[in-house]
């Protein structure tokens, strides 16, 4: 697999999916629960139409919600920051997804017009799992 980027940040990590390029009428792309995702998902959500050029979304950590953030269509840039490190990747291969663990500060730029983001998480939807505030994040660690 080309262009599979290395990650440096605590609590992240490359996820890769099964791949079969081998049908004359496109991919396949597989991932399944306690094999290549490491944790039963409870929730997806998809993000597209981030025609502006300019949005930036995310800013933000999880104090408990593990995410396995892919990219679907198109490009985005993915910055991870872990309180020590932080690193920038480029998402444009839907064959592998990062791992957006507990306590990570991430966003999310620099979309193309046909950008699509799939995210899975290992639960449901709380405001309160979220620190949407840096020197908080910070303070946290
Ligand atoms: C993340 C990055 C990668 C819900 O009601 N339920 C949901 O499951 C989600 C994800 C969001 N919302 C509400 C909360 C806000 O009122 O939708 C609104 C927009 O959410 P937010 O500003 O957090 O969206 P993003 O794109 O900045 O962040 C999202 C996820 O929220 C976050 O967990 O890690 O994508």
């Amino acid at each position: 697999m080309k262009h599979l980027p290395k990650i440096n940040v605590k609590n992240s990590g490359i996820i890769k999916l099964q791949f079969f390029n081998d049908f004359p009428d496109g991919n396949l792309i597989i991932g399944e629960s306690g094999k290549s995702i490491p944790f039963a998902i409870k929730r997806f959500y998809y993000i597209n139409k981030l025609f502006s050029g300019k949005s930036i979304r995310g800013k933000h950590a999880h104090k408990k919600t593990e995410q396995i953030i892919f990219c679907l269509n198109g490009s985005f840039s993915l910055h991870l920051d872990d309180g020590r490190k932080k690193q920038s990747v480029k998402m444009d291969n839907p064959n592998w997804g990062v791992r957006l663990g507990r306590m990570l500060w991430h966003y999310m730029d620099n979309f193309s017009r046909d950008c699509v983001i799939l995210v899975v998480a290992n639960d449901y939807y709380k405001e309160s799992d979220y620190i949407r505030n840096y020197e908080d994040f910070i303070q946290r660690l």
